[in-house]
């Protein structure tokens, strides 16, 4: 599989959007936009592999994210102003952060009149250059908030979060899927918790399926959850709808 040329991306991708759910009250806090390839028919599918090739190649995968910021302008912004409190969260990798070009790129997509509602999310699994770590401190003070996503899966762990201004820490799916059935996990997350109270961060549960997971979770002191128990990414249009929902808090159940 080539790589695509950065002027093939625009109309390769499209961006789907996950919403982010109040553990405590039900409401969609956020929505985290997701890379989708256009397949022949039109149809969204899921683009792993493909972003893995491109991840390769410094001038597409920067492509791939101004397409995805541009997706967001086009999908996301007109709502701003409609609901006033939800945040967008994108995922940009260390390696766009180390060119140290972020609030540049911002702006080239028109979005810094709109810092304030959106999130940067950093995976933990990939090391941050010097320059990438200079990028988010300047991005904070234009107002953009910092994740660090895959918490939980990192090689360097707490070494990559030293000394990083942090807005919300993202607890990896693999520590998420064992909490109900093994003791360690559970207990590894509410160290998680702990932590992320000390460090004055909130806290969002990544890949939650299921009642009894959210029940643990909200009981353990999770701020907010994604996953496929509130929903699947979801098209642009869905957006606005989802806003106006709140998912029901008490279907949890009894045990
Ligand atoms: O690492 P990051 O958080 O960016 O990855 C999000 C990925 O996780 C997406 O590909 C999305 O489809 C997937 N995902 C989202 N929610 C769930 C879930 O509840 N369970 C599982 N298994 N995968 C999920
Ligand atoms: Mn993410």
């Amino acid at each position: 599989m080539s790589v695509p040329a950065p002027d093939e991306i625009d109309s390769m991708f499209t961006a789907y959007y996950q919403p982010i759910v109040d553990l405590n009250t039900g409401d969609v806090v956020g929505f985290e936009a997701l890379t989708r390839q256009i397949a022949p028919d039109g149809s969204a599918q899921s683009a792993g592999e493909i972003i893995e090739q491109i991840e390769h190649d410094i001038d597409s995968l920067t492509a791939l994210i101004c397409s995805t910021l541009k997706s967001i302008k086009r999908d996301v912004v007109p709502l701003f102003a409609v609901h006033p409190n939800f945040y967008i969260s994108v995922n940009i990798p260390p390696v766009i952060l180390g060119t140290g070009q972020i609030v540049k790129i911002m702006e080239e997509v028109d979005l810094n009149p709109y810092l304030n509602r959106i999130v940067c999310e950093l995976t933990e699994r990939q090391v941050l250059s010097e320059t990438g770590r200079a990028a988010l401190d300047t991005a904070r003070q234009f107002g953009i908030r910092v994740a660090v996503d895959d918490f939980g899966t990192g090689h360097s762990g707490l070494a990559q979060i030293v000394g990083l201004d942090l807005d919300i820490l993202k607890i990896d799916r693999s520590l998420i899927l064992h909490v109900i059935s093994n003791r360690m996990a559970s207990r590894l997350l509410r160290g998680v918790v702990a932590l992320a109270s000390v460090m004055h961060v909130r806290t969002v549960a990544e890949g939650v399926e299921t009642s009894q997971q959210a029940f643990f979770l909200n009981a353990a002191g999770v701020d907010y959850g994604q996953g496929w128990y509130w929903s699947k990414a979801l098209p642009a249009s869905a957006i606005d709808q989802t806003l106006r929902t709140r998912y029901p808090r008490k279907l949890y159940p009894e045990f």
